[in-house]
């Protein structure tokens, strides 16, 4: 049984970022930085390809006991037993994501306000992402949310809150004091020259705040 609550940094292999053919490579990286949680986010690519490429990743993650989360797709998460399903707010509900994934995988839901996150609970979500905090290339459309709600959002919310959205190493600290517990980041960490070493920065900074 995995205890999302031991998880700081989730790293998201998005393939905005990161070619197909580097993805193995990218995810053994992250890994070896020291990442908690991999989600694989594959946005407007074919669900036969993204199960091809799941199901690959997924050899290398479960071999590191690292939890690989499927971005909205919960069949091929089911496919591969994955251990994780990520959707967001214009997706599938987490009931149906649950009986579709099947019992032991997870669900996480995108939230982008303290409401939002309320519901989630409600909804019977594993863990939640909140944000964007900033603006972010990642997800362009979506207005940033801003650091005031982050401690409203820890104390209202039961549940173990990754914030997310343009986070960076040089913000971390100011999205850490603002209450922040767990974060994810996207775009810095794969466009880092030294990915490990990269990990091990933000984990230095996050372990200053635990
Ligand atoms: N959901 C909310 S913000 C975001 C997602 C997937 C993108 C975060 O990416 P980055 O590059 O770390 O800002
Ligand atoms: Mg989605």
């Amino acid at each position: 049984m995995i205890d999302l609550n031991l998880g700081r940094f989730y790293g998201i292999l998005d393939l905005g970022y990161v070619p197909p053919a580097e993805a193995r490579r990218v995810a053994q990286e992250m890994i070896a930085g020291g990442v908690d949680l991999i989600q694989l986010r594959a946005k407007d690519w074919e669900p036969a390809r993204i199960l091809t490429l799941a199901a690959d990743l997924h050899h290398t993650t479960a071999a590191a006991g690292i939890p690989l989360i499927i971005n909205d797709h919960a069949e091929i998460a089911r496919q591969i037993g994955a251990e994780g399903v990520h959707v967001g707010q214009d997706d599938q509900s987490v009931a149906w994501v649950r009986e579709i994934a099947g019992g032991s995988c997870f669900v996480g839901k995108s939230t982008h306000s303290v409401q939002q996150a309320k519901i989630a609970v409600t909804e019977g979500a594993d863990y939640i992402g909140f944000g964007p905090l900033f603006a972010t290339p990642t997800k362009p459309d979506y207005v940033p949310i801003g650091l005031g709600d982050i401690r409203e959002v820890h104390s209202a919310v039961p549940l173990p809150i990754f914030c997310i959205g343009g986070i960076k190493l040089h913000n971390l600290p100011q999205v850490l004091a603002a209450g922040a517990e767990r974060v994810v980041i996207v775009s810095e960490m794969l466009q880092a020259p030294d990915i490990p070493l990269y990990i091990h920065s933000v984990r230095q900074l996050l372990n200053q705040h635990s």
